[in-house]
């Protein structure tokens, strides 16, 4: 997912240099929902300006400021939604720690507003499928600047030859009216009002002329409005679910009268799943960001019913705190010395960054190790760990 514009993603805190080297690696301390949103770039749409809402002046970030009043620190229950838009529209946030991938299991959730359809004539109903990245800070500087990587989900085995990889969506504004949009494809098309929403549907804090990149999903929209009784809905159109790898897909709990019945089969994410442009898996321990955008270039043919099919988001949580927080224990080298070395540093003991990478260096390129009760260090000095010691080096 490339985002055309030269507008660069805003400074966020840097979360992992303080999880790593001051902070007590304990589940108290740490949430397993996410801490902020980094970037907030929705593609036209009906709830768009309205979920969160857009008043005269804002900026960027102050959108920022209200995704993150919406879905920081919540989980599915107190969160509200941020709308995507249409194809391509998309959020990134992060953790205030890393999410390991653990083998065999599902690593994080993402939750959204997808429904049963309430005839039960097909597996889902309300799904605008939201596709999946995630992302290491591998040059650790707290930002989402690194390689991205997307979840293959579902349609990856079930739908060969339907979904359009390396796809593209130009929109254009057009003042309170049906927005246009064409693609790489020599398609074109539009975001059509409705009378539900009468704020605008272009993102008014974002420039003419948004481009999305990414992959699209086959159209899941069919009409069964004649296998219904017309006397209880005149249409019924359905969204059918993909089985799983999306976001606002399936619902968020498998028995709506059970509050706890989280479906994680449903929503969760497995980061084993993550593949790289060639469509092939990669092999992350960890990751740091997570961006979610709409899978869907699809509106209903009847006008005022569903209008265009746009991912939303209502957070996303950690599904294995304590796994994480252990794997990093495990990957920064916080652990008893090998070879009966207690503690003294050489060029044969291992030494890691605080991404929990392996490094190479020699000892006197060492300080000593930083005081805990000073946390102020140059930014060009790099901390390194070393059974169980930090260093900084020169
Ligand atoms: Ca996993
Ligand atoms: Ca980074
Ligand atoms: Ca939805």
């Amino acid at each position: 997912m490339r985002y055309k514009m030269t507008r660069k993603g805003l400074v966020i805190g840097v979360s992992l240099f303080h999880l790593f080297t001051f902070s007590p690696l304990s589940a108290q301390e740490h949430s397993k929902y996410i801490q902020a949103v980094d970037e907030y770039r929705p593609a036209p749409g009906q709830f768009v300006n309205d979920a969160p809402e857009y008043e005269e002046g804002d900026t960027e970030a102050d959108m920022l400021r209200k995704c993150n009043e919406n879905v920081a620190g919540l989980g599915p229950l107190d969160a509200h939604l941020v709308a995507l838009g249409g194809w391509g529209g998309y959020i990134t946030f992060h953790f205030d720690h890393s999410i390991a991938n653990i083998p065999g299991q599902r690593d994080f959730a993402v939750w959204g507003n997808a429904y049963q359809e309430m005839k039960n004539l097909v597996f889902g109903g309300m799904n605008e499928a939201g596709i999946v990245m995630v992302s290491k800070d591998t040059n650790g500087n707290g930002l989402p600047d690194d390689p991205w990587y997307e979840i293959s989900g579902s349609c990856d085995a079930d739908s060969v030859g339907k979904v359009v990889y390396d796809y593209e969506v130009t929109y254009h504004q057009n003042p309170m009216g049906d927005i246009p949009w064409t693609d790489n494809l020599g398609q074109s098309g539009t975001i059509d009002r409705n009378h539900y929403h009468p704020q605008e549907y272009y993102p008014q804090w974002l420039p003419d002329g948004l481009t999305f990149s990414g992959t699209r999903l086959p159209d899941n929209m069919y009409n069964l409005s004649d296998k219904v009784d017309s006397g209880w809905s005149p249409y019924y159109y359905v969204l059918i679910g993909f089985r799983y790898g999306y976001a606002d897909n399936l619902p968020n709990f498998t028995d709506n009268a059970d509050a706890t019945s989280y479906n994680i089969e449903g929503c969760g994410i497995d980061i084993a799943w993550a593949v790289d442009e060639a469509r092939q898996p990669v092999n992350l321990d960890f990751i740091d960001f997570v961006r979610v955008y709409t899978g869907l270039n699809q509106k209903c043919p009847q006008p005022e019913w569903w209008g265009e099919t746009s991912t939303e988001f209502m957070g996303a949580e950690d599904l294995h705190l304590e796994a994480s927080l252990d794997a990093i224990r495990q990957a920064t080298g916080i652990q008893p010395p090998r070879n009966g070395e207690c503690g003294a540093w050489s060029e044969n003991t291992p030494a890691y960054d605080l991404l929990g990478r392996r490094i190479n260096i020699s000892p006197s390129s060492l300080l000593p190790p930083p005081s805990s009760s000073s946390p102020s260090h140059s930014s060009k000095k790099t901390i390194i760990i070393s059974n169980g010691k930090k260093y900084l080096s020169k």
